[in-house]
Parts: C-alpha cells; structure tokens; sequence
C-alpha cells in the first residue's frame, strides 16, 4: 500500500510539474498588460471542469507552513540594481528582465581574496610542515590504521552498534586526537591559498551520539583548523536523554574556554531544523560550517573549503566524504567516484541520493586535477555556506524536519537563487556510515516515522511543485 500511495504521489509530482511549466511559460510570452508577470497566475489558463477533476489530488498535498517572501522588496532593499529605470514603468519588461526579477539580489562581494594558485613542487601555504602528532604514540586506531578487537569483545560491541549504529567498544579505545593517514590526491599538497580566508562556526547537531565518536569530531576540528579561522564551534543538542551528553559533556567543554558552545532543544525539533537554529546561535563566523556528529576532519581540510567562499559569497562547498569504517575506524575513499574518487550528487527518480561519477564536460571545464567541481546537488550532512547568505535564502524550508529532502532543497536554492554548489577534492572529510543493526534515532512525535517514504518524500514533492523557484 505504501509503495502504491508513493507511485500516485510522483505520478502528480511529473503532472504537477508539467502544469508549471505550462503555467511559467504562458506567463513569459509577451502580450501580458501584467507589469510583474511572476506576481499573478491567469486562472483561465488552468484546466476547467473534466479535466481539472482529472488532476485532482487523490490525497491532499501535505499543508506546509511557508514563508512567502516578496522578492521585489528585497531588490529594492539591496539597491535595485537590475530593476528597470521609472521611465519604462509602463513598458514590457523585457525577457532579460523577466528572468532577473526571479532572482534575488544578492549583497556583493565585499571580500577581497584572490583565487588559490597551484604551484607544482612548492608546498602549499596551509599545509603541515611535519607529520601530524599521534595522539597516543602506536595506539589503537591511530594513522586510521585498523584496529580490530578480540572474540571476547563481540558482545560488548553489538550492544554498542545497537544502541549507537558504530563499535562503540573500539572507538572508546582509540584516542580523541589520532592521526589519521593522509588520502588527498598528490596535487593536494601545492595549493597557495591566499591567507585573507573568512572565519567560520562548525555546527555539530547531534541527538544520542555515542561519546567518542561525538567527541572526535569536535577534536579533529580544534586539531586540524588554523585557530585563527576557527571562530567558534557550536553543538545543539536534539533533546537527547543520554546520560553521557549531560553534565558530563559541559564540564568537558569547559576546557577549550568558550570556543565550544552548547545549546540544548527544549524540545526534539529534527535534525534539519536543529540546524536551521545551529544558524542563529552560531554567530561569530561568517561561514557556517556543518558536520555530522561522527566525522573527523582531515589534514588542511579548511583553506580549500572555505577559499571559493571567500572568493564568491554565493558558493556554497561540500568536502569530499571519506568512509570512516564503524567498525575498524580505517579511512577509506568513497565509491562510485571516477578513476580520482571524485563523484557529483544526482537524485534519481525515486528522490533517493545518488553519487554519480565527475563526468567529462565538467572535467574539461577545469584547469587542474584537484580545483572544485560543480555539482547539481549535495548529500546535505556537511557543508560550507557564507551565513548572511544562507540567512538571505531564508535557511532551510521551515516544514522540513527530519533528514531526506533537505539535501535537495538546499541544492536547489542555491542553484536557483543564482549561486554554486560547489565540490572540494582537496577537502577531506571522514563520515562514520551506520552499521546494520542500528536501533536508530526514533524521528520527533510529530513526524511520520520513516524519512524517505513518509516524513520526507511528500516534503520532496511539495518543493518540487511548489519550491520550485528561488525562495
Ligand atoms: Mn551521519
């Protein structure tokens, strides 16, 4: 039944579509007298009588509190430099004009930063100048060597991956600050990046992380970012209930005096929300930073991701995303890349997430092996945005709640507000991928218990049909 209700839903999600379209293009073909032509719909263009009966939804479209926003305000506000001059107020805009009045006006750059240089044989600015230092000499785990424990421990460890999706057992014994091998493509290490980079906040959103798998990801941030960037690192907490992450989490926090904030839901709001309040808490940097709560960032992961920010103020950059193994804690490339590792996110018709390998047009567009490449969407748990800008696109859609769909959402925005989504091959991130057996987080009481199917796939199709613009 429940694969039936989500055929009829992506059946009207290709009609619902269809008609848009119809509905955009009789409004951008000239003889309109309506001076905005996106401000009205001209209902006699819709079907009537039989055939509107026709496309009646079978099921309701879910009702989703929106923020209606007026786009024209808001060029007037930035200056209005695209809006046509008083003289022609009575005129037709013409097609250029249509198709800049659905963009929003974006404050300018006011960053001076000049783009990063590849100079072969010369190190790179951000680059360590010796190996990292381990965090317990030859400890477990450490150059992300695998570390596997013994038959005595197999209870232990299944009772940690039911409760926490990881071997909560190994990850206990490796130490906060490990080395970790370097994975980056040789190329990597010759970047020059100019040192006029913004400073940013890294939002962690957690709800019953296991404690060092949390804790890592808070310590390889503060290990491996140039303090002077690292503005502040803030953790929300969903309302979890474990024990771990009360007061034993804010007395240990109290050692980095300040620079790592915690704030606590009063209520589970869902992770996508949580970051949208991540966003309002998080204001000391100019670019937020989102991670998962199970990663470990890599060696000279910021320069790369934050330079095109700094570069363009409308960019918005994904690292690439090594598998940490849940199991072994090694480091591993993900697949499904091409012959480098580098693969682009796509969705297929299911709405479902998709890596797709980097393909040749793209590939020909670039200078370099390792520069960033675009990508149409991004897998949504970690990224780098400039914060008045995802502040300008309105955050995340305020219906959404639980993850699956709100990787797409954004992806649009940004692509459709007039910005880039951009991948870093030289910024590597390490993501612990659940293991089977995982419990699970339950989503919050007022969601639908699972994200793909009911929680997350009519919020997809309502902003396909109706997000379907900038805002
Ligand atoms: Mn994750």
């Amino acid at each position: 039944m429940r694969l039936k209700v989500g055929f009829i839903l992506r059946s009207l999600l290709v009609i619902g579509t269809f008609l848009g379209l119809v509905v955009l293009w009789s409004s951008l073909s000239p003889g309109s007298s309506d001076e905005n032509p996106f401000g009205k719909r001209d209902d006699s263009l819709l079907a009537k009588g039989d055939l509107a009966d026709q496309f009646k939804p079978v099921v309701p479209w879910p009702h989703v509190e929106g923020v209606e926003v007026d786009l024209n305000s808001i060029r007037l506000k930035h200056g209005g430099a695209n809006h046509p001059p008083n003289a022609d107020q009575h005129q037709q805009p013409n097609q250029k004009q249509v198709i800049q009045q659905q963009y929003v006006t974006f404050r300018p750059n006011s960053h001076n930063y000049n783009a990063p240089v590849l100079k072969k044989g010369m190190l790179g600015n951000f680059e360590p100048k010796e190996p990292e230092p381990q965090g317990v000499p030859a400890g477990p785990g450490e150059g992300a060597k695998p570390f596997v424990l013994g038959p005595e421990y197999k209870d232990a460890i299944q009772t940690s991956i039911k409760e926490f999706g990881f071997n909560m057992v190994a990850s206990d014994m490796i130490s906060l600050d490990r080395s970790i091998s370097d994975i980056r493509h040789e190329e990597c290490k010759y970047w020059h990046y100019d040192d006029r980079l913004l400073t940013s906040s890294v939002i962690i959103v957690f709800h019953n992380e296991g404690w060092s798998t949390l804790m890592r990801t808070v310590h390889s941030v503060i290990k491996r970012t140039p303090r002077q960037f690292l503005a502040e690192i803030v953790m929300i907490d969903d309302f979890s209930n474990k024990v771990h992450l009360k007061e034993r989490l804010e007395e240990y926090i109290k050692q980095w005096n300040g620079l790592v904030k915690l704030f606590r839901n009063e209520k589970r709001e869902g992770l996508i929300q949580a970051r949208s309040i991540g966003a309002k808490k998080a204001t000391k940097g100019q670019v937020l930073i989102y991670l998962d709560a199970h990663c470990e960032v890599a060696i000279n992961w910021y320069a790369p991701l934050v330079a095109p920010i700094a570069e363009d103020r409308t960019v918005c950059t994904v690292p690439l995303i090594d598998s940490i193994n849940g199991q072994s804690y090694s480091i591993e490339p993900q697949g499904g890349g091409d012959e480098d590792g580098f693969a682009r996110g796509a969705w297929d018709w299911s709405m479902l997430w998709k890596r797709v390998p980097l393909g040749d047009r793209e590939k020909k567009r670039r200078k370099t092996h390792t520069e960033p490449y675009r990508s149409p969407a991004m897998a949504g748990g970690l990224f780098a945005i400039e914060r008045e800008f995802f502040f300008e696109m309105g955050l995340y859609d305020p219906g959404l709640q639980i993850w699956g769909g709100e990787n797409f959402e954004i992806s649009y925005k940004i692509w459709q507000c007039g910005g880039k989504l951009l991948f870093i091959p030289c910024s590597r991130v390490g993501h612990i991928y659940r293991l089977q057996g995982w419990q699970g987080n339950p989503p919050p009481a007022h969601v639908g218990s699972s994200p793909t199917l009911k929680g997350g796939t009519s919020m997809q199709e309502f902003q396909m049909v109706h997000g379907g613009n900038c805002l």
